[in-house]
């Protein structure tokens, strides 16, 4: 696995990406507004992931594909159907033609985010997405696994928690992944011999975790980071009550509150 495009690198899950992967392969990176400042072995495409002729053309030659690009939060219907749906559609078209071996999914959380609290889930639950972006999380699992079976294209899904240098606040505690853990599964996701079709929790090593990750430990996946390093500093600064017990008590936090019992406001939100 030499060269690599990865979609929405101009993103901070794509920054922390590329200083954790820069010297591992060649990285493609690609976005729609141009990307400067760029390491060694790094090169910029410019491609809006709803233009299928321009994914193709950022896809030609790549062996693997960090797939990041999109919505990464709530957004109204027609911005999740152009960036998410259209867009993902367009990112595993463009890997089947160009005969694409492996592709990364950034899922999240959010497509599992209406499970509470009080309940570990492992990859064999049902979705139970938080919202009209946890539904679009849930079809790009779904991408992977139909081109997987059906084209041959190794994916691994990451429902990835929050990235960052650290957790920040008591939510985060439980779901927080360190930059290099999420690149340890990233590289897992492009070079494991074995992943046909793979859904891992994107998780560093948290005490107070939600999510049973023995999948991703069956493929070799040993987290260096650990929440609980952080949970004094975040405990003395933040309360787990934010004022909003629906969020309070589900793991996708305020994703299950947002718009909680009304209509989807026409301009998104
Ligand atoms: C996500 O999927 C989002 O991309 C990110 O912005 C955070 O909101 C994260 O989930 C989270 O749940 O903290």
């Amino acid at each position: 696995m030499q060269t690599v495009l990865m979609t929405g690198a101009a993103g901070g899950v794509g920054g922390f990406l590329r200083r954790e992967l820069q010297d591992r392969y060649d990285l493609r990176l690609s976005d729609r507004a141009p990307i400067t400042g760029l390491a060694k072995r790094e090169s910029f495409v410019a491609a809006d992931l709803t233009d299928l002729d321009a994914v193709v053309k950022a896809a030609d030659g790549a062996e693997g594909i960090i797939h990041l690009g999109g919505h990464s939060v709530e957004g109204s219907w027609e911005q999740i159907l152009e960036a998410n749906i259209i867009g993902c559609r367009n990112l595993y078209e463009a890997a089947r033609l160009c005969g694409v071996k492996r592709v990364i999914f950034a899922s999240s959380n959010h497509a599992v985010g209406f499970y509470r609290r009080d309940q570990t889930i492992g990859v064999d639950v049902r979705v139970r997405p938080d919202s009209r972006y946890g539904v679009s999380k849930a079809f790009g699992e779904a991408m992977g696994s139909l081109y997987a079976d059906k084209y041959g294209i190794g994916s691994l899904a990451i429902r990835i928690g929050n990235v960052g240098e650290k957790p920040i606040d008591v939510r985060r505690l439980a779901i927080w992944v360190s930059p290099r853990d999420l690149a340890q599964l990233v590289g897992i996701g492009l070079e494991h011999p074995e992943v046909k079709f793979e859904i891992v929790y994107g998780m560093s090593d948290n005490a107070r975790g939600w999510w049973d990750n023995s999948n991703a430990e069956r493929l070799g996946y040993r987290p260096q980071d650990r929440s609980e390093d952080y949970a004094e500093e975040i405990l003395r600064s933040h309360s787990a009550d934010t004022g909003d017990a629906l969020a309070d008590t589900h793991q996708g936090g305020n994703f299950v509150s947002i718009e909680d019992g009304g209509a989807p406001p026409l301009g998104g939100v």
